[in-house]
């Protein structure tokens, strides 16, 4: 059965894949799994109709058959566990996987997006000179602490995971010049090659055309 998942009609983020249903779009490129979008203009998303997908009104969501399912990263699993390619099969280096999986999302994501909001609404605040080296220096131990376990490696824990998918979408959020990830070569070179994986590449022009063809109308 073809899933279907929902994503920005027009993203603000203008096409750069930075938004969540990106990470979905990847992981079912990775593993074959051809996919509907059902695109949702900001409104549409708070919907009643959108809400019983997604209780937030957020995007992306993921139908299937009878299932419906919310939140990026247990889309991304869902799709691991249903198909080969995103999961090792050796019990223990599944677990691992899932583990990073975990960690992209709740240790590396939450500062690297406190960070970017901040920037996006309290510039104007009296506080905001303040904070951002504190927001900055969080983001920085993380990306030390990462930098430091991929030493060398291509991946995180071996082959390339689902793991590494959601790691390389959570480092990708900062803004065009940023400089951060580069303060590291092994996970400026990390990002590249999982942009460079021909999935990534499926999955980041079906993005983008959505957003080329909305603008163009
Ligand atoms: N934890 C949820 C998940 O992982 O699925 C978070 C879902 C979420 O925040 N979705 C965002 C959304 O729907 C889109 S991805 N926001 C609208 C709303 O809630 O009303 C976040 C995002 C948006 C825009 C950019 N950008 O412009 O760069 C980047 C990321």
């Amino acid at each position: 059965m073809t899933p279907t998942i929902t994503a920005f009609k027009q993203s603000p983020d203008r096409g750069r894949g930075l938004a969540r249903d990106m990470r979905v779009r990847w992981a079912l490129e990775e593993v074959g799994q051809p996919y509907e979008v059902r695109l949702l203009a900001f409104n549409e998303m708070k919907e009643p109709a959108h809400r019983a997908l997604n209780p937030f009104g957020s995007i992306p969501s993921y139908e299937e058959g009878d299932l419906a399912l919310f939140e990026s990263g247990s889309i991304v699993l869902h799709i691991a566990e249903r198909h080969a390619g995103l999961l090792p099969e050796d019990a223990n280096a599944r677990a691992r996987a899932i583990t990073w999986m975990f960690a992209a999302l709740n240790t590396v994501e939450p500062p690297i997006v406190e960070r970017s909001m901040a920037k996006l609404v309290e510039r104007d605040k009296s506080w905001f000179t303040e904070r951002m080296p504190m927001l900055e220096g969080r983001v920085r131990d993380r990306l030390k602490a990462l930098s430091s376990r991929l030493g060398d490696a291509e991946w995180l824990d071996g082959r390339f995971s689902a793991g590494d998918l959601l790691m390389v979408t959570v480092l990708r959020r900062f803004e065009p010049g940023a400089g951060i990830v580069e303060e590291h070569t092994n996970l400026a070179a990390y990002v590249a090659r999982g942009e460079a994986r021909p999935a990534y590449k499926r999955a980041f022009e079906a993005q983008l055309a959505v957003f080329t063809a909305a603008s163009s109308r």
